[in-house]
């Protein structure tokens, strides 16, 4: 590979009406004839996003993206639009504004385009007079829009004035707006692919965001294919990686030229998903002489893409000049992120209605309410956390969800005020507070409702109290620590919590425990003191158990403790070391019934006291 430093990391993208001189402004700056197609020559008009190196003095090579004119190719304009920083709009002198001038203009500011120069062509064909009118046109058509400030330079390809001054012009555009955020993601909109013979797949498009090293591994979205990245190069010359912000062509190795067709992603993260669901801020173009109805299916394009869309919004149908939040139900999967800009339009008769900005491309499937953005990311991160309350957000698709750059979301998070970070999960901090509020209430409420119970299990916490595992152990660490709650194994109690027995329960309590002790070594099961007392005896006993009263040799026969160690201790003696013995000797040694031994030696099985081998009991030395 080359190794030469990369290219200045800006793209000028062309607009204007059909006919109206961008190519033929295009080849004047760059020498570069980007129609290249024998239609396009043929018909004399652009078909095809065309691309061309930039030579700017002190900023080095830019990219050119050339759009089409024609109304049937707006579409082919959006992609080329899409990833640009600077727009050229292009108005020839003699026609003036046209539909398209307009369109594309709607279209530009729509995606977020900053800035741009408006170059007058064709003034070779028009006296003074005619260009102060049709200069006043063009102010009034830039009004409001983002190149209502933008120069405009009288040119002419025929005679070649006003180049040079375009290309100056051009160069305060591009320093008056910052340089692309260059830690993030790599993600690129491809808007071509072809197969080179001897290298094989090659994409091309406009790094969005972030970096990709020759030798690297991406991911095609939304296939999710794996490829590898194979060589670099910008505008034909091989480099040592893509940067954000520049015209970049990929050898792929690991996927087909049918695989990643205009309107698929390459990204550098695989855990970043495709949605087909997002909360938007839509706006409908006040000229769009068509209200949005409710559910109704349009053409959403975002990047290269175009996909169709359902627009849904609380209330009636979207009126033009109207902003709102939506929720976005897409036909087929995109790769977004909150802040990438789209386009709707209508597929006949064919226009721009609107478009907007994602809010968040991955909001929970149900019950998500439309948003609308908000100015600081403090607060967009924070709403976000407290939509998902205890059960918190991944970390990794917090910059995809929240749009916020990762150097600002680094310092963001790293405030206990706004976001605590658990294993692999983001949260709000009043998720936590409310989590353990949550779980100190629901073991006071199990104590009420089971006076004689173990207290609440840890494992039902997540059960009742929509968190996460590790919201739920943070929280009762931090419950237990400051004594609001106590662990006790496996459950959680009140602190310093004893079971209360009312006089009733005692006087149970009591007889459960004679009976059981008179029974000696064959205690009624269960089913039998409930009989016998017409009460669930389960809770007292379980009181019994923690009290060491009583042990369920039986998980439904409770044994006396005294009677177990006789029992036992009778086993011992009876049996001589390393001796094999078969259960109806050992009745010998019990002296129980065949209807309590073989539930007693199990139990003495799994205590250790004996060990079953497969012709008979052997005694184990009890350890110390
Ligand atoms: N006289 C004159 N003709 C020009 C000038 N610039 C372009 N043209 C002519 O205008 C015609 C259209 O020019 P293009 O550059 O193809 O226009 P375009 O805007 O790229 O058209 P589309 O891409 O199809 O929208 C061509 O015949 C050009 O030679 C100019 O400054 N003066
Ligand atoms: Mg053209």
């Amino acid at each position: 590979m080359g190794g030469k430093p990369a290219a200045a990391s800006m793209i000028i993208g062309t607009a204007g009406h059909i006919d109206h001189g961008k190519t033929t402004l295009v080849r004047a700056l760059t020498g570069v004839d980007t129609d290249r197609l024998p239609e396009e020559k043929r018909r004399g008009i652009t078909i095809e996003l065309g691309f061309a190196p930039l030579e700017l003095n002190g900023l080095g090579t830019v990219g050119v993206v050339d759009v089409p004119g024609h109304e049937a190719f707006v579409r082919t304009m959006v992609a080329g639009a899409s990833g640009i920083d600077v727009a050229l709009l292009v108005v020839a002198a003699d026609e003036g504004v046209m539909p398209q001038t307009v369109e594309h203009l709607s279209i530009l500011d729509l995606l977020g385009t900053r800035t741009g120069v408006i170059a007058l062509t064709k003034c070779d064909l028009v006296d003074e007079d005619w260009l102060l009118l049709v200069t006043a046109d063009v102010k009034d058509a830039v009004h409001g829009t983002p190149l209502e400030d933008a120069r405009i330079v009288r040119t002419s390809a025929s005679k070649g004035t006003g180049i040079d001054a375009l290309r100056s012009e051009l160069i305060a555009a591009i320093k008056s707006i910052p340089a692309r955020e260059a830690g993030e993601t790599f993600r690129m909109p491809i808007d071509r692919a072809f197969s080179v013979r001897g290298t094989g797949t090659v994409v091309t498009g406009t790094v969005w965001e972030g970096s990709i090293p020759s030798g690297g591994t991406l991911v095609v979205q939304p296939s999710g294919k794996t490829v590898r990245v194979r060589g670099v190069q910008t505008h034909g010359v091989d480099v040592d990686g893509a940067l954000a912000g520049t015209r970049t062509a990929l050898a792929l190795t690991g996927v087909e030229v049918a695989d990643v067709d205009r309107g698929a992603w390459l990204c550098g993260d695989p855990a970043w998903p495709v949605t087909t669901l997002m909360r938007a801020e839509v706006t409908l173009l006040a000229d769009a002489n068509h209200a949005l109805r409710p559910r109704e299916w349009v053409r959403l394009h975002v990047g290269t893409a175009d996909v169709g869309a359902r627009v849904v919004t609380r209330g009636g149908a979207l009126q033009p000049g109207a902003v709102a939040a939506a929720r976005l139900i897409l036909q087929e999967p995109v790769l977004v992120r909150a802040g990438d800009r789209f386009v709707l339009r209508l597929a006949s008769p064919a226009s721009t209605i609107g478009g907007g900005v994602v809010v968040d491309p991955l909001p929970p499937r149900r019950r998500s309410a439309p948003w609308n953005r908000l100015e600081r990311a403090e607060d967009t991160l924070g709403r976000m956390l407290m939509e998902a309350s205890g059960e918190g957000v991944e970390q990794e698709l917090v910059p995809v969800r929240s749009g916020i750059n990762r150097a600002t979301l680094q310092a963001l998070v790293r405030r206990p005020d706004v976001a605590l970070s658990i294993g692999t999960r983001c949260y709000h901090p009043q998720a936590l507070t409310e989590a353990a509020d949550a779980i100190e209430r629901l073991v006071h409420e199990g104590h009420q409702r089971d006076p004689l119970g173990d207290g609440l299990p840890v494992a039902a916490v997540t059960a009742n109290v929509r968190v996460s595992g590790e919201l739920a152990e943070r929280a009762i660490t931090g419950l237990c620590g400051v004594g609001r709650i106590e662990r006790r194994g496996a459950f959680l109690t009140a602190p310093d919590w004893r079971p209360v027995l009312g006089a009733a329960d005692a006087d149970y309590r009591d007889r459960l425990l004679a009976d059981i002790r008179a029974a000696d070594a064959e205690p009624p099961d269960v089913a039998t003191l409930a009989a016998r007392h017409k009460r669930d005896p389960v809770p007292i006993l379980r009181l019994l158990e923690r009290e060491h009263l009583v042990i369920p040799v039986e998980a439904d026969r409770f044994y006396a403790a005294e009677a177990v160690d006789r029992l036992v201790t009778r086993l011992r003696d009876g049996m001589t070391e390393e001796r094999e013995y078969n259960p109806s000797e050992l009745r010998e040694v019990l002296g129980l019934s065949r209807k309590y031994l073989i539930p007693f030696l199990e139990f003495c099985d799994r205590k250790r006291v004996t060990e079953r081998r497969a012709t008979g009991r052997v005694r184990v030395a009890p350890t110390a």
